[in-house]
């Protein structure tokens, strides 16, 4: 079983998303009867919006904070999301403790970076599983688009290595990425829920492990087609299916999965090969036939993506500005003693 945490509005939306029921899906395949046995899922949020998610069980999710901000968020202040989750951390636990049957391999814990809930009360929440469970920890973390605001952009900045310290390994997304692309920041949200859903039914345990120890980002790609080459999928989920902008010349790896009928790709060596050649890196492999099944799903885990190739330039460039007038008054406070 994994364990699912949600915090904060992005991290309860997504925990929430993985409780829609597809009716459609669940005729046709067995895929739902397996997720159903894996996931269980518990969210916190500051804001009364959480009562308005529609697919988790109500007993599964938790407002804390109330008599701090009367359920309206902690808006955008981190200090004040860290303070709550200090005073309420057992409310959070407690909550956890009635979901969680047995000793969790893992712990999955989902927030969106910039708010100030997701980003305060996220690594108390992480740091206190980890004690309580002695579990490994994965932290599913996404960033705000740069539409949102300068606020957003500096707490989510200021605050990525706290967060990513919390927890034994990272995921990154970024909504900037399909913002930029000119989606709607609603959309964008959508789009990145789905895919990181997607992206969680198709792995299992032993696969995420790779994520611990590093920063991580991943794609997703279902394939129609029933024969293909894997160095194109490869490209397409890399072109088409990573919401993360990272130096691609720092990765340390990347694994490719494949689940479903794998008689529709060929060229697995040959894709490892220019894996090698382009990027310096290897590509592993994991796939899981379905004899049964009607195409493929695909995903890449891409590891090592802790450089963010210049994503907060803006941000840093300013607080660089700003130490430099700080130093330039304290330096005119001085008066010569010769
Ligand atoms: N991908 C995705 N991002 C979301 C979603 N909801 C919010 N976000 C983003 O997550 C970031 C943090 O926003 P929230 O999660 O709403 O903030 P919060 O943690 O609730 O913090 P406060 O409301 O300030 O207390 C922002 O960049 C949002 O755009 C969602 O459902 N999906
Ligand atoms: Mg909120």
């Amino acid at each position: 079983m994994l364990y699912l945490v949600g915090v904060g509005g992005a991290g309860s939306k997504i925990v929430d998303s993985f409780h829609r029921k597809n009716v459609v899906k669940k005729l046709i395949s067995r895929i739902q009867t397996r997720d159903q046995e894996r996931f269980a899922g518990i969210a916190a949020d500051t804001s009364e919006k959480i009562k308005a998610l529609s697919n988790i069980p109500p007993e599964h999710t938790v407002m804390i904070g109330k008599s701090r901000v009367k359920g309206h968020g902690t808006g955008v202040d981190v200090s004040l999301g860290q303070r709550i989750a200090k005073e309420e951390l057992g409310l959070v636990m407690n909550l956890l403790r009635k979901t969680v049957s047995e000793k969790p391999w893992a712990v999955v814990i989902f927030a969106g970076l910039g708010g100030g809930t997701g980003t305060g009360a996220a690594p108390l929440i992480a740091r206190k599983i980890k004690d309580t469970y002695r579990c490994k920890t994965l932290g599913v973390f996404i960033l705000p688009s740069s539409g949102e605001g300068r606020v957003y952009q500096k707490n989510a900045y200021e605050n990525l290595e706290k967060v990513a310290a919390s927890v034994d390994g990272s995921l990154f997304f970024d909504n900037n990425v399909l913002t930029e692309k000119g989606e709607d920041i609603l959309a964008a949200h959508q789009i990145l829920n789905q895919h990181i859903q997607s992206f969680f039914r198709l792995v299992d345990e032993g696969f995420l492990e790779r994520c611990f120890g590093n920063w991580s980002t991943a794609g997703y790609c279902r394939l129609d087609s029933d024969h293909v080459s894997v160095k194109e999928v490869v490209e397409r989920i890399l072109r088409d299916h990573i919401y993360l902008r990272f130096n691609m010349e720092r990765i340390r790896k990347m694994v490719f999965i494949a689940r479903g009928d794998l008689d529709a790709l060929f060229g697995h060596d040959f894709a490892q090969g220019w894996a090698k050649n382009k990027f310096g890196v290897d590509l592993e492999y994991q796939f899981y036939g379905d004899t049964g099944a009607r195409g493929v799903e695909t995903g890449l885990l891409i590891v090592g993506t802790k450089d963010l190739n210049g994503r907060f330039d803006d941000i840093k460039e300013v607080k660089g500005a700003g130490q430099a007038s700080e130093l330039e008054a304290l330096l005119k406070d001085i008066t010569p003693i010769f």
